[in-house]
């Protein structure tokens, strides 16, 4: 049997559950949920490494969960988009997500636009069965869904109950190539460890706090100091007005230390470290408009930045210190 691998994109509109479901099938928390659209913001990688036992194949799923499908109405809106296209480039199969809960509507139009112009080879994932007892109703949405779109497979499953996914898992692998692993075995996410702590503090933002404020949020790491007992790490969460800066920070700061005493524990468990973690709250009016400040965000091309400003000396992995 060969070993098979490839780059696998999950797309679909906002909360559909694509981070769930990259969750749940690389068995680890590399991207953040909530119940409010538009959650995540970067393309996130995930790998799965499938090992071979008797007589089924083994191999590598790079899957790559994507902002969700939306149309822009701001700079921050705009690159998420990018994120989205960059993520369909050469990938080998993408899953379209949709909540059977909902009817289509013109974001899951959209995400098939995207994938008819990729040309690429598509499931269809029906999530949140968990949600519609009668099964007999799904079948209206795929009839529905496969007009627009020759989807090599259909698969049902409820991501968030952890249903269906050791049968994707097999319908994916059946359907990626004959490859190497691109990733070695400890390896599932490529992203630093600055950047998801970012993220765990987004997401605190976004359970506890409505309206407005979830959108105009934003959390930057500015100093991250990893020890082996203890990590330091200070950020500041960026909002865009001064009311909004009062309800983050809270009556007697209430609100932000209940963000960060949640935060932190879960930084915690990622790094395996204690953490002391201090927060700050700012106003930057405007920021989802500014496009340089939304480039500040983009870890991928801050390293890339950094990679050209340093030395070349620097650039080189730490080396073992046998
Ligand atoms: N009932 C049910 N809820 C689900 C399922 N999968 C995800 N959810 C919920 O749907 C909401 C959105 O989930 P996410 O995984 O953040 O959705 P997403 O598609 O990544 O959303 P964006 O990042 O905003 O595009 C959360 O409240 C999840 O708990 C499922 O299988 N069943
Ligand atoms: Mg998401």
């Amino acid at each position: 049997m060969p070993f098979r691998s490839g780059f696998v994109c999950i797309l679909g509109r906002p909360n559909a559950g694509k981070s769930t479901l990259l969750n749940a099938l690389v068995g680890e928390k590399l991207a953040i949920i909530s119940p409010k659209p538009q959650t995540t913001r970067n393309r996130i990688q995930g790998v799965v490494h499938v090992p071979k036992r008797k007589g089924k194949d083994g191999g590598q799923i790079v899957l790559i969960d994507t902002p969700g499908v939306h149309k822009p109405d701001s700079s921050l809106g705009r690159k998420m988009m990018v994120e989205v296209r960059e993520a369909l480039e050469g990938c080998d199969l993408v899953l379209v997500i949709v909540d059977v809960a909902h009817k289509l509507d013109p974001r899951d139009q959209f995400a098939l636009e995207l994938v008819k112009q990729s040309k690429a080879r598509a499931f269809l994932i029906l999530n949140k069965v968990d949600l519609i007892p009668e099964k007999s109703k799904l079948l209206p949405l795929i009839e529905e869904y496969r007009k627009l779109y020759d989807f090599a497979e259909v698969v049902p499953i409820s991501a968030l109950k952890r249903k269906g996914l050791e049968d994707l898992m097999k319908t994916i692998l059946a359907a990626l190539p004959a490859g190497p692993a691109y990733f070695p075995e400890d390896e599932i996410t490529d992203q630093p460890a600055r950047f998801m702590a970012a993220e765990i503090i987004r997401e605190q933002v976004l359970l506890n706090t409505s309206e407005e404020i979830p959108y105009a949020t934003t959390v930057i790491v500015d100093n991250f100091e990893e020890g082996k007992r203890l990590t330091r790490i200070g950020a500041t969460i960026y909002c865009e007005r001064d009311g909004q800066k009062g309800i983050l920070v809270g009556k007697g700061g209430r609100m932000l230390k209940k963000i960060g005493t949640s935060a932190r524990i879960q930084i915690e468990r990622m790094l395996g470290t204690k953490v002391f973690l201090e927060l700050y709250v700012k106003a930057e009016p405007g920021w989802r408009d500014s496009r340089s400040f939304v480039e500040e965000l983009d870890w991928r091309r801050q390293l890339e930045h950094r990679m050209f400003e340093q030395p070349a000396d620097s650039q080189a992995p730490p080396k073992s210190r046998a």
